[in-house]
C-alpha cells in the first residue's frame, strides 16, 4: 500500500524531499538503474562545519552511555515521539533499549545527535544513526529478464554496501513545523558521509518521496481484555469479553521440541543460518557475528531470542521416550512404538552442550511498550515486535504460535509483526488482525529499480 500523492501535493509538498538524493515520485520506472543517486563524492568534498541552527539551539552529542544523558533522550522521546492518528498511544522506548539500539558495533557517538536551548541547555530535538551493512539486490531492468528466471540463492548477487540505519528523529511538541527536521537531517547526513559513507535506510509512517517499500503492522491479542479497555482494540459484533479470551488463550507451553534461549556460543551458528536466510530477499542486512551478539543475545525487556536445538531436541525425545516407558506396565516398555509427537518444552533456561551447528531455527523478538495517554486505570501497553525469524526446517507459524506463548507468558498484551519476509504465511492462522498505520521503507542515495518491492521480497527489520 505505497499511497501516490497528486502532482500538486508533490510540488507543493515535499520542498526539503524533492532536493535531496533519494527516489522521487516523478521518476520514470523504466530505464532505471540500481546504484547511487548522487555522483561519487570524497570525503574530502564533505562540509566540515555543522549546519546553521535556529540562533537559540546549539548542537550536542548525546551520551547514551551517562546515565543522565540517556534519561534526557527518553524523556524527550517518552513525551514527543511517533504517536498514532487518534494520540491514544504513544512509542515508549526504554533507557535500556535505547543503549542496545544505539551502540551496536561500530556505533559512533557522533551520530547520536540532539538539539539543546542555549542557555537552560534543555534536550529539544534528536536524529540518530547507527551501521548497518545493507545488501540491496542490484535488480535493474536491464537484468530484469535473465534474472527472473535464476534461482534466489544465486541472484543474490548484492554485496553488503555500509550504510547507515536513521532512527528516533524527534523534535519537541512545541517546535514543531518550524523546519528543524530538515537541518537534523542534513546534520546526520554531514556526519554520515564524514566517515566515509554514503547511504542510508529508515522508515517512517508518512509518504514522502519514495517508498522502496510499504509494509503493514498486524497485530496479534494476547491481552484481550486489557486491549479492549484501552481502546487498541474492540469487542468485535456479537462476541462477548469471555469469548474473546477464549478466543486468543494460547496453550500453557511451546511446542516446538528443542526450542530454548539464544545462548553466546551460539552466535556463528545463528550468523550462518541469518545470513542464508536473508539472502532470499532483495532489500536487506547483512550481520557480522558481533552484530548478531549484539542484536540477538537476550536481554530482559529488550530483545528475546529463541533458538531451536535438534540436539536438545533429541534428548527431550529420548527422555520422554523413556519416561513413557517407566509409567507402562512391566514387560510392556519393549512394545512401546518411538513416540514421533513432540515433546513439550518452555523454552526456560534449559542449559545445553550441543555444539552450535545444531540450531536450526531462530526465532526473536524485541520489547517496545506504548504510553497509554490519558487512561484512568492504565498508563502502559506492554507489546512485543517479532524480530529477525529463520524457520529452517520448523514451520513457521509452530515457531510463531510458540513466540506468542513465550511472550504472553511474559506478561505482553500485544505481538506485533510486519507483512514482510514470509510473514503473510502465519498471520491470519495465528489471529493476527491488521492495524490501521503503514510503514514506509525508504532508502538515501540509492536508486533501486523495479520498486515498490512487495512486502514479501523485503528482509529488513528497522527498531
Ligand atoms: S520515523 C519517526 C519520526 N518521528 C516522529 O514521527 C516523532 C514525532 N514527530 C516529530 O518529532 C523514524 C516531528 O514531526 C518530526 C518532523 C521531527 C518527524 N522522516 O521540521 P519540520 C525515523 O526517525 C519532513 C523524514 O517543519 P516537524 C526516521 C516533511 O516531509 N522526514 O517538521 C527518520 C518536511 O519535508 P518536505 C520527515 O513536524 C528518517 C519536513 O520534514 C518526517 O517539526 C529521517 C518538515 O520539517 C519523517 N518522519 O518535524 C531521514 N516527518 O520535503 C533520514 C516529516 O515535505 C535520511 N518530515 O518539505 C537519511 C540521512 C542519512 C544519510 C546518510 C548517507
Amino acid at each position: 500500500p505505497v499511497a501516490q500523492p497528486s502532482r500538486k501535493d508533490i510540488k507543493d509538498k515535499y520542498a526539503f524531499w524533492g532536493s535531496q538524493p533519494v527516489m522521487q515520485f516523478s521518476d520514470e520506472a523504466k530505464d532505471v538503474e540500481d546504484g547511487p543517486i548522487d555522483a561519487p563524492k570524497t570525503v574530502e568534498e564533505v562540509r566540515k562545519e555543522p549546519y546553521t541552527l535556529p540562533s537559540s539551539f546549539v548542537w550536542c552529542e548525546c551520551n547514551i552511555n551517562d546515565p543522565h544523558e540517556v534519561q534526557e533522550v527518553y524523556t524527550l522521546l517518552h513525551n514527543n515521539y511517533v504517536e498514532d492518528d487518534d494520540a491514544m498511544f504513544r512509542f515508549n522506548y526504554s533507557p535500556e533499549f535505547l543503549q542496545w539500539a544505539l551502540q551496536p558495533p561500530g556505533y559512533q557517538r557522533d551520530w547520536h545527535v540532539g538539539v539543546r536551548v542555549k542557555g537552560s541547555n534543555k534536550l529539544v530535538a534528536f536524529i540518530s544513526g547507527i551501521p548497518a551493512s545493507i545488501r540491496f539486490i542490484v535488480f535493474s531492468n536491464k537484468l530484469a529478464a535473465f534474472i527472473s528466471g535464476i534461482p534466489a540463492s544465486i541472484r543474490a548477487n548484492g554485496k553488503p554496501v555500509p550504510a547507515v540505519e536513521i532512527n528516533f528523529l524527534c523534535v519537541l511538541k512545541k517546535l514543531r513545523s518550524k523546519r528543524l527536521a530538515p537541518v537534523l537531517i542534513k546534520e546526520i547526513t554531514r556526519r554520515v558521509n564524514l566517515r566515509g559513507i554514503w547511504q542510508a535506510a529508515y522508515t517512517a509512517g508518512v509518504v514522502l518521496p519514495r517508498p522502496v517499500c510499504g509494509c503493514r503492522y498486524w497485530h496479534r491479542s494476547l491481552n484481550p481484555k486489557k486491549l479492549i479497555e484501552v481502546r487498541f482494540s474492540s469487542l468485535q459484533p456479537r462476541m462477548t469479553m469471555a469469548r474473546t479470551i477464549k478466543l486468543y488463550r494460547l496453550p500453557a507451553s511451546t511446542t516446538t521440541p528443542g526450542l530454548r534461549p539464544m545462548e553466546a556460543h551460539d552466535t556463528a551458528a545463528v550468523t550462518e543460518l541469518l545470513n542464508g536466510h536473508l539472502a532470499q530477499f532483495k532489500l536487506t542486512q547483512h550481520f557480522s557475528e558481533d552484530e548478531v551478539a549484539h542484536w540477538f543475545l537476550p536481554q530482559p525487556l529488550v530483545v528475546d531470542t529463541y533458538v531451536v536445538d535438534s540436539q536438545l531436541a533429541q534428548q527431550q525425545q529420548q527422555q520422554q521416550q523413556s519416561s513413557e516407558a517407566q509409567q507402562l506396565p512391566a514387560g510392556a516398555a519393549d512394545a512401546a512404538a518411538p513416540s514421533s509427537s513432540s515433546s513439550s518444552s518452555n523454552g526456560a533456561g534449559s542449559s545445553s552442550s550441543s555444539s552450535s551447528s545444531s540450531i536450526v531455527s531462530v526465532v526473536s523478538f524485541y520489547t517496545l511498550p506504548s504510553s497509554v495517554l490519558g487512561h484512568e486505570e492504565h498508563n502502559e501497553l506492554r507489546a512485543a515486535y517479532m524480530f529477525y525469524t529463520v524457520p529452517g526446517p520448523t514451520p513457521l507459524t509452530q515457531l510463531m504460535q510458540d513466540a506468542l506463548t513465550l511472550a504472553a507468558g511474559k506478561g505482553y498484551d500485544v505481538f506485533n509483526a510486519l507483512d514482510l519476509m514470509d510473514n503473510a504465511s502465519f498471520l491470519k492462522e495465528l489471529k493476527f488482525g491488521i492495524g490501521d498505520g503503514a510503514l514506509q521503507y525508504y532508502l538515501y542515495n540509492w536508486r533501486m529499480a523495479n520498486t515498490p518491492l512487495q512486502p514479501k521480497e523485503l528482509g529488513l527489520i528497522l527498531l
